[in-house]
Protein backbone atom coordinates (compact mmCIF):
# COMPACT_ATOMS: atom_id res chain seq x y z
CA UNK A 1 0.00 0.00 0.00
CA UNK A 2 2.87 2.63 1.00
CA UNK A 3 4.40 1.33 -2.68
CA UNK A 4 0.68 2.33 -4.22
CA UNK A 5 0.41 5.53 -2.59
CA UNK A 6 3.79 6.69 -3.16
CA UNK A 7 3.61 5.71 -6.98
CA UNK A 8 -0.11 7.78 -7.00
CA UNK A 9 1.33 10.81 -5.28
CA UNK A 10 4.65 11.31 -7.82
CA UNK A 11 1.60 10.66 -10.41
CA UNK A 12 -0.27 13.33 -8.36
CA UNK A 13 1.94 15.52 -8.19
CA UNK A 14 3.79 14.96 -11.78
CA UNK A 15 0.53 16.61 -13.16
CA UNK A 16 0.70 19.25 -11.42
CA UNK A 17 -1.98 19.36 -8.54
CA UNK A 18 -0.59 21.04 -6.01
CA UNK A 19 -2.88 20.34 -3.36
CA UNK A 20 -1.07 17.16 -2.91
CA UNK A 21 2.67 17.04 -2.43
CA UNK A 22 4.70 14.03 -2.81
CA UNK A 23 6.10 12.40 0.35
CA UNK A 24 9.61 12.59 -1.82
CA UNK A 25 11.44 10.75 1.79
CA UNK A 26 9.62 7.50 -0.23
CA UNK A 27 11.24 7.96 -3.42
CA UNK A 28 14.28 6.19 -4.30
CA UNK A 29 17.20 7.83 -3.83
CA UNK A 30 20.33 8.12 -6.28
CA UNK A 31 23.41 9.39 -5.28
CA UNK A 32 24.37 11.41 -8.37
CA UNK A 33 28.22 10.97 -7.82
CA UNK A 34 28.11 7.74 -8.97
CA UNK A 35 26.64 8.13 -12.29
CA UNK A 36 29.68 10.51 -13.41
CA UNK A 37 32.52 8.91 -14.96
CA UNK A 38 35.74 9.61 -14.27
CA UNK A 39 36.79 11.89 -16.36
CA UNK A 40 40.77 11.12 -15.41
CA UNK A 41 41.89 7.74 -14.79
CA UNK A 42 44.61 7.12 -12.43
CA UNK A 43 48.07 6.81 -14.55
CA UNK A 44 48.73 3.12 -14.77
CA UNK A 45 51.76 1.99 -12.80
CA UNK A 46 53.82 1.23 -15.67
CA UNK A 47 53.43 1.83 -19.45
CA UNK A 48 55.83 -0.28 -21.31
CA UNK A 49 56.75 -0.08 -25.45
CA UNK A 50 57.36 -3.04 -26.64
CA UNK A 51 59.86 -3.47 -28.22
CA UNK A 52 62.14 -5.43 -31.00
CA UNK A 53 64.78 -7.81 -29.30
CA UNK A 54 67.73 -7.87 -30.63
CA UNK A 55 67.17 -11.02 -33.09
CA UNK A 56 64.31 -9.04 -34.84
CA UNK A 57 66.30 -5.86 -35.27
CA UNK A 58 67.25 -6.08 -38.86
CA UNK A 59 63.84 -6.33 -40.19
CA UNK A 60 63.31 -3.90 -43.11
CA UNK A 61 60.50 -1.32 -41.88
CA UNK A 62 58.16 -2.37 -44.29
CA UNK A 63 57.79 -5.87 -42.04
CA UNK A 64 57.46 -4.25 -38.96
CA UNK A 65 53.78 -4.12 -38.70
CA UNK A 66 51.91 -1.68 -36.65
CA UNK A 67 50.98 -3.86 -34.28
CA UNK A 68 54.45 -4.67 -32.64
CA UNK A 69 55.00 -0.64 -32.08
CA UNK A 70 51.55 -0.59 -29.65
CA UNK A 71 52.24 0.12 -26.13
CA UNK A 72 50.29 -2.23 -23.55
CA UNK A 73 49.53 -1.19 -20.05
CA UNK A 74 51.16 -3.11 -17.14
CA UNK A 75 48.72 -4.99 -15.89
CA UNK A 76 48.31 -6.18 -11.92
CA UNK A 77 47.31 -9.00 -10.61
CA UNK A 78 43.53 -9.56 -10.20
CA UNK A 79 44.78 -10.48 -6.39
CA UNK A 80 46.21 -6.89 -5.75
CA UNK A 81 42.93 -5.32 -6.83
CA UNK A 82 40.11 -4.99 -3.95
CA UNK A 83 36.80 -3.80 -4.50
CA UNK A 84 34.04 -2.65 -2.56
CA UNK A 85 30.15 -2.03 -2.73
CA UNK A 86 29.24 1.28 -1.88
CA UNK A 87 25.15 3.06 -1.79
CA UNK A 88 24.47 4.37 -4.72
CA UNK A 89 20.68 4.78 -5.01
CA UNK A 90 17.92 2.98 -2.20
CA UNK A 91 14.21 3.21 -1.38
CA UNK A 92 13.33 0.64 -4.21
CA UNK A 93 11.24 -1.99 -3.89
CA UNK A 94 12.89 -4.64 -5.75
CA UNK A 95 15.61 -3.68 -8.15
CA UNK A 96 16.48 -6.72 -10.44
CA UNK A 97 18.14 -5.00 -13.33
CA UNK A 98 19.59 -1.51 -14.37
CA UNK A 99 20.94 -0.66 -17.67
CA UNK A 100 21.00 2.75 -20.02
CA UNK A 101 19.61 3.75 -23.20
CA UNK A 102 21.82 3.78 -26.13
CA UNK A 103 23.46 7.39 -26.31
CA UNK A 104 21.76 7.99 -23.58
CA UNK A 105 23.63 7.88 -19.69
CA UNK A 106 20.76 8.17 -17.72
CA UNK A 107 20.01 4.85 -15.73
CA UNK A 108 16.70 3.04 -16.06
CA UNK A 109 15.89 0.94 -13.32
CA UNK A 110 13.42 -2.31 -13.26
CA UNK A 111 11.89 -2.71 -10.27
CA UNK A 112 10.06 -5.61 -10.17
CA UNK A 113 6.51 -4.73 -8.68
CA UNK A 114 6.21 -3.43 -12.57
CA UNK A 115 7.76 -0.16 -12.31
CA UNK A 116 10.76 1.02 -14.31
CA UNK A 117 12.43 3.96 -12.94
CA UNK A 118 14.57 7.04 -14.91
CA UNK A 119 17.30 8.40 -12.93
CA UNK A 120 18.10 11.41 -14.33
CA UNK A 121 20.22 13.86 -11.96
CA UNK A 122 19.93 12.08 -8.68
CA UNK A 123 15.63 11.70 -8.97
CA UNK A 124 14.03 8.68 -9.93
CA UNK A 125 11.10 9.20 -11.91
CA UNK A 126 8.35 6.34 -12.88
CA UNK A 127 9.27 5.42 -16.42
CA UNK A 128 6.57 2.99 -17.09
CA UNK A 129 3.89 1.58 -14.38
CA UNK A 130 2.61 -1.21 -15.42
CA UNK A 131 2.17 -2.60 -11.89
CA UNK A 132 -1.77 -3.48 -12.88
CA UNK A 133 -0.77 -6.30 -15.65
CA UNK A 134 2.08 -7.65 -12.90
CA UNK A 135 1.82 -10.37 -10.94
CA UNK A 136 4.05 -9.72 -8.36
CA UNK A 137 5.27 -12.61 -6.55
CA UNK A 138 8.11 -14.55 -5.46
CA UNK A 139 9.73 -14.74 -8.68
CA UNK A 140 7.06 -13.40 -10.67
CA UNK A 141 7.32 -9.55 -11.82
CA UNK A 142 8.72 -7.29 -14.07
CA UNK A 143 11.56 -9.27 -15.29
CA UNK A 144 13.40 -7.30 -18.08
CA UNK A 145 13.93 -4.54 -20.23
CA UNK A 146 16.25 -4.03 -23.14
CA UNK A 147 16.50 -1.22 -25.96
CA UNK A 148 16.14 -2.04 -29.24
CA UNK A 149 19.36 -1.35 -30.92
CA UNK A 150 17.95 0.70 -33.18
CA UNK A 151 15.97 3.14 -30.48
CA UNK A 152 17.37 6.04 -31.56
CA UNK A 153 15.19 7.06 -34.69
CA UNK A 154 12.54 3.80 -33.60
CA UNK A 155 12.13 4.68 -29.91
CA UNK A 156 11.02 1.08 -29.28
CA UNK A 157 11.66 -0.91 -26.09
CA UNK A 158 10.84 -4.18 -25.17
CA UNK A 159 9.85 -5.78 -21.55
CA UNK A 160 9.05 -9.22 -20.23
CA UNK A 161 7.18 -9.64 -17.53
CA UNK A 162 4.50 -12.18 -15.68
CA UNK A 163 0.84 -10.89 -16.14
CA UNK A 164 -1.89 -11.56 -14.26
CA UNK A 165 -2.68 -15.29 -16.02
CA UNK A 166 1.03 -16.10 -14.48
CA UNK A 167 2.23 -16.03 -18.45
CA UNK A 168 5.59 -14.74 -19.82
CA UNK A 169 4.73 -11.61 -21.90
CA UNK A 170 7.17 -10.05 -24.11
CA UNK A 171 6.05 -6.78 -24.77
CA UNK A 172 7.20 -3.78 -27.03
CA UNK A 173 6.57 -0.25 -26.39
CA UNK A 174 7.31 3.09 -27.15
CA UNK A 175 9.07 6.00 -25.72
CA UNK A 176 8.16 9.49 -25.40
CA UNK A 177 10.97 10.94 -23.70
CA UNK A 178 10.55 11.18 -20.19
CA UNK A 179 8.30 8.29 -19.84
CA UNK A 180 7.08 5.09 -21.83
CA UNK A 181 4.01 5.70 -23.83
CA UNK A 182 2.00 2.76 -21.87
CA UNK A 183 -1.28 3.05 -24.34
CA UNK A 184 0.94 1.34 -27.27
CA UNK A 185 2.54 -1.79 -24.92
CA UNK A 186 1.71 -4.44 -27.50
CA UNK A 187 2.28 -8.06 -26.59
CA UNK A 188 4.70 -9.75 -29.25
CA UNK A 189 5.19 -13.21 -27.35
CA UNK A 190 3.27 -15.33 -24.74
CA UNK A 191 3.98 -18.21 -23.06
CA UNK A 192 1.86 -20.11 -20.48
CA UNK A 193 4.05 -20.79 -17.50
CA UNK A 194 2.72 -23.59 -15.98
CA UNK A 195 4.36 -23.19 -12.60
CA UNK A 196 5.08 -19.78 -10.26
CA UNK A 197 8.86 -20.52 -10.40
CA UNK A 198 11.74 -20.79 -13.05
CA UNK A 199 10.73 -17.71 -15.58
CA UNK A 200 13.78 -16.97 -16.84
CA UNK A 201 13.08 -13.35 -17.73
CA UNK A 202 16.20 -11.72 -19.00
CA UNK A 203 16.01 -9.94 -22.27
CA UNK A 204 18.58 -8.47 -24.96
CA UNK A 205 19.81 -7.73 -27.70
CA UNK A 206 22.16 -9.97 -29.01
CA UNK A 207 25.32 -8.69 -31.71
CA UNK A 208 23.35 -10.19 -34.67
CA UNK A 209 20.70 -7.30 -33.69
CA UNK A 210 18.18 -10.52 -32.73
CA UNK A 211 16.25 -9.93 -29.56
CA UNK A 212 16.92 -13.32 -27.36
CA UNK A 213 14.83 -14.47 -24.19
CA UNK A 214 15.79 -16.78 -21.54
CA UNK A 215 13.41 -19.32 -20.14
CA UNK A 216 13.19 -21.44 -17.31
CA UNK A 217 11.72 -24.99 -17.27
CA UNK A 218 8.28 -24.08 -16.47
CA UNK A 219 9.18 -24.53 -12.79
CA UNK A 220 8.18 -26.59 -10.01
CA UNK A 221 11.19 -28.94 -9.28
CA UNK A 222 12.76 -31.95 -10.97
CA UNK A 223 11.84 -30.56 -15.20
CA UNK A 224 8.53 -31.96 -13.88
CA UNK A 225 6.82 -30.43 -16.74
CA UNK A 226 9.73 -32.43 -18.89
CA UNK A 227 10.91 -29.04 -20.92
CA UNK A 228 14.45 -29.02 -20.25
CA UNK A 229 15.53 -31.04 -23.49
CA UNK A 230 12.25 -30.50 -25.63
CA UNK A 231 12.70 -28.00 -29.10
CA UNK A 232 9.74 -27.76 -29.53
CA UNK A 233 8.51 -25.67 -26.62
CA UNK A 234 10.03 -22.84 -24.97
CA UNK A 235 10.24 -23.24 -21.56
CA UNK A 236 14.05 -24.90 -20.80
CA UNK A 237 15.43 -22.80 -23.70
CA UNK A 238 17.04 -19.37 -25.07
CA UNK A 239 14.97 -18.02 -27.76
CA UNK A 240 16.27 -15.68 -30.54
CA UNK A 241 13.73 -13.61 -32.75
CA UNK A 242 13.56 -11.00 -35.01
CA UNK A 243 11.44 -7.91 -34.17
CA UNK A 244 10.94 -4.72 -35.45
CA UNK A 245 10.96 -2.46 -37.64
CA UNK A 246 7.20 -1.64 -36.35
CA UNK A 247 6.15 -2.63 -33.23
CA UNK A 248 4.16 -5.78 -33.96
CA UNK A 249 5.26 -9.13 -34.29
CA UNK A 250 8.90 -11.03 -35.22
CA UNK A 251 10.11 -12.78 -37.24
CA UNK A 252 12.35 -16.37 -37.05
CA UNK A 253 16.10 -15.90 -38.11
CA UNK A 254 17.54 -18.76 -39.81
CA UNK A 255 19.72 -20.30 -37.51
CA UNK A 256 18.08 -21.63 -34.88
CA UNK A 257 17.48 -25.14 -33.36
CA UNK A 258 13.78 -25.08 -34.65
CA UNK A 259 11.73 -22.32 -34.76
CA UNK A 260 12.29 -19.51 -32.03
CA UNK A 261 14.05 -22.15 -30.00
CA UNK A 262 18.06 -21.30 -30.69
CA UNK A 263 19.32 -23.75 -28.02
CA UNK A 264 18.05 -26.38 -24.95
CA UNK A 265 18.64 -27.53 -22.12
CA UNK A 266 18.37 -24.50 -19.82
CA UNK A 267 16.73 -24.74 -15.84
CA UNK A 268 16.27 -21.65 -14.87
CA UNK A 269 17.95 -18.96 -17.02
CA UNK A 270 17.38 -15.79 -14.82
CA UNK A 271 20.10 -13.56 -16.13
CA UNK A 272 22.31 -14.25 -19.35
CA UNK A 273 24.93 -11.14 -21.46
CA UNK A 274 26.64 -11.21 -24.64
CA UNK A 275 29.99 -10.13 -24.67
CA UNK A 276 30.91 -10.03 -28.33
CA UNK A 277 31.05 -13.78 -29.56
CA UNK A 278 30.45 -15.30 -26.27
CA UNK A 279 27.35 -16.06 -24.39
CA UNK A 280 27.66 -16.26 -20.65
CA UNK A 281 24.28 -17.73 -19.16
CA UNK A 282 24.36 -18.04 -14.67
CA UNK A 283 21.91 -21.02 -15.21
CA UNK A 284 20.27 -21.59 -11.47
CA UNK A 285 20.44 -24.70 -10.22
CA UNK A 286 18.14 -27.37 -8.12
CA UNK A 287 19.61 -28.85 -4.63
CA UNK A 288 23.54 -29.10 -4.96
CA UNK A 289 25.08 -27.14 -7.93
CA UNK A 290 24.67 -23.69 -9.10
CA UNK A 291 26.52 -23.41 -12.95
CA UNK A 292 28.08 -20.29 -15.47
CA UNK A 293 27.89 -21.15 -18.65
CA UNK A 294 30.14 -19.86 -21.57
CA UNK A 295 29.44 -20.67 -25.42
CA UNK A 296 30.72 -18.99 -28.74
CA UNK A 297 26.81 -18.52 -30.24
CA UNK A 298 28.37 -18.10 -33.03
CA UNK A 299 29.04 -21.48 -33.53
CA UNK A 300 25.36 -22.55 -33.78
CA UNK A 301 22.45 -23.95 -30.97
CA UNK A 302 23.34 -25.90 -28.41
CA UNK A 303 22.40 -27.82 -25.48
CA UNK A 304 23.13 -26.74 -21.61
CA UNK A 305 22.23 -30.45 -20.37
CA UNK A 306 19.12 -29.72 -17.66
CA UNK A 307 17.57 -32.48 -16.76
CA UNK A 308 20.34 -34.70 -17.46
CA UNK A 309 22.77 -33.11 -15.78
CA UNK A 310 23.12 -30.08 -12.92
CA UNK A 311 26.15 -28.48 -12.94
CA UNK A 312 28.62 -31.00 -14.46
CA UNK A 313 27.02 -34.22 -12.33
CA UNK A 314 24.57 -36.55 -13.50
CA UNK A 315 21.34 -35.09 -12.63
CA UNK A 316 18.62 -37.61 -12.56
CA UNK A 317 20.49 -41.21 -13.29
CA UNK A 318 24.11 -41.86 -12.60
CA UNK A 319 26.38 -42.94 -15.66
CA UNK A 320 24.06 -40.49 -17.75
CA UNK A 321 25.93 -39.63 -21.16
CA UNK A 322 27.18 -35.89 -21.68
CA UNK A 323 28.18 -36.23 -24.63
CA UNK A 324 26.94 -32.81 -26.91
CA UNK A 325 26.16 -30.85 -23.40
CA UNK A 326 27.84 -28.05 -22.74
CA UNK A 327 29.51 -27.95 -19.24
CA UNK A 328 29.57 -25.25 -17.24
CA UNK A 329 32.80 -22.92 -17.45
CA UNK A 330 32.10 -23.03 -13.45
CA UNK A 331 29.80 -24.40 -10.89
CA UNK A 332 29.84 -24.21 -7.19
CA UNK A 333 28.18 -26.52 -4.66
CA UNK A 334 25.22 -25.29 -2.42
CA UNK A 335 27.62 -25.42 0.54
CA UNK A 336 28.70 -21.88 -0.99
CA UNK A 337 25.48 -20.75 -2.32
CA UNK A 338 21.94 -21.17 -3.09
CA UNK A 339 21.00 -19.56 -6.80
CA UNK A 340 23.29 -17.74 -9.09
CA UNK A 341 22.69 -14.15 -10.03
CA UNK A 342 23.94 -13.73 -13.26
CA UNK A 343 25.74 -10.10 -14.13
CA UNK A 344 27.66 -8.94 -16.96
CA UNK A 345 31.36 -9.08 -18.23
CA UNK A 346 33.30 -5.76 -17.60
CA UNK A 347 34.07 -3.40 -20.00
CA UNK A 348 34.54 -0.18 -18.33
CA UNK A 349 37.78 1.33 -18.01
CA UNK A 350 38.06 2.49 -13.99
CA UNK A 351 39.86 -1.16 -13.42
CA UNK A 352 41.01 -2.18 -16.98
CA UNK A 353 42.15 -5.47 -15.36
CA UNK A 354 38.49 -6.42 -15.02
CA UNK A 355 37.99 -6.66 -18.35
CA UNK A 356 37.30 -9.71 -20.03
CA UNK A 357 35.52 -11.23 -16.54
CA UNK A 358 32.20 -11.81 -16.10
CA UNK A 359 30.69 -10.78 -12.45
CA UNK A 360 28.18 -13.30 -10.82
CA UNK A 361 26.93 -13.21 -7.58
CA UNK A 362 24.57 -15.79 -4.91
CA UNK A 363 21.36 -14.48 -3.75
CA UNK A 364 21.35 -16.41 -0.44
CA UNK A 365 25.23 -15.74 0.68
CA UNK A 366 25.71 -12.47 -1.18
CA UNK A 367 29.72 -13.40 -2.16
CA UNK A 368 30.98 -11.10 -5.34
CA UNK A 369 33.10 -13.85 -7.79
CA UNK A 370 34.05 -13.43 -11.23
CA UNK A 371 35.19 -16.25 -13.79
CA UNK A 372 37.46 -15.43 -17.28
CA UNK A 373 36.62 -17.42 -20.36
CA UNK A 374 39.51 -20.37 -19.19
CA UNK A 375 37.45 -20.87 -15.77
CA UNK A 376 39.82 -18.54 -13.30
CA UNK A 377 37.20 -17.69 -10.84
CA UNK A 378 38.08 -14.75 -8.10
CA UNK A 379 35.92 -13.92 -5.33
CA UNK A 380 36.01 -10.21 -4.80
CA UNK A 381 33.80 -9.76 -1.93
CA UNK A 382 32.54 -11.81 0.72
CA UNK A 383 29.93 -13.53 1.66
CA UNK A 384 27.56 -11.32 3.36
CA UNK A 385 28.07 -8.63 1.42
CA UNK A 386 25.39 -8.51 -1.28
CA UNK A 387 23.17 -10.47 0.77
CA UNK A 388 19.59 -10.56 -1.62
CA UNK A 389 21.75 -9.84 -4.82
CA UNK A 390 19.16 -10.16 -7.59
CA UNK A 391 20.58 -8.37 -10.32
CA UNK A 392 23.12 -6.01 -11.77
CA UNK A 393 23.43 -3.24 -13.87
CA UNK A 394 25.81 -1.40 -16.07
CA UNK A 395 26.21 2.52 -16.39
CA UNK A 396 26.87 4.22 -19.81
CA UNK A 397 30.86 3.79 -19.01
CA UNK A 398 30.66 0.51 -18.13
CA UNK A 399 31.17 0.38 -14.41
CA UNK A 400 29.24 -2.17 -12.58
CA UNK A 401 26.55 -2.24 -9.63
CA UNK A 402 24.77 -5.03 -7.81
CA UNK A 403 20.78 -4.59 -6.95
CA UNK A 404 19.82 -6.32 -3.65
CA UNK A 405 16.53 -7.51 -2.52
CA UNK A 406 16.98 -4.33 0.02
CA UNK A 407 16.10 -2.23 -2.34
CA UNK A 408 19.54 -0.95 -2.59
CA UNK A 409 21.72 0.09 -5.82
CA UNK A 410 25.33 -0.99 -4.93
CA UNK A 411 28.25 0.75 -7.08
CA UNK A 412 31.17 -1.94 -7.40
CA UNK A 413 34.46 0.19 -7.68
CA UNK A 414 38.03 -0.19 -6.33
CA UNK A 415 38.12 0.94 -2.59
CA1 LIG B 1 7.28 -20.75 -14.49
CA1 LIG C 1 23.82 -26.99 -17.55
Amino acid sequence: MRYLLTVLLVLVAACGDSDVSADTSDLPRVSTSTTVAPTTTSPPPAITSTSLSEGEADVTADEVAPTTTTTTVAQRPLADIQLAATEAGSGFRQPVLMLTAPADDRWYVVDQPGVIWLIDNGSAEPYLDINDLVRFQGEQGLLGLAFHPDFANNGLLYINYIDNAGDTVVAAISDQGESADRDSLTEILRVDQPAGNHNGGMILFGPDGNLWVGFGDGGGANDQFGQGQRSDTMLGSMIRIRVGPGIDGYEIPSGNLADEVWSIGLRNPWRFAFDGDNLWIADVGQNRIEEVDVVDWTSGPTNFGWPILEGSECFSSSGCDPAGLVLPVYEYPHSEGCSVTGGVVYRGTATPELQGNYFFADYCTGWLRSVDRSGQMTEWLPAGTLSGAVGFGVDAVGELYVLTTSGVIWSIREG
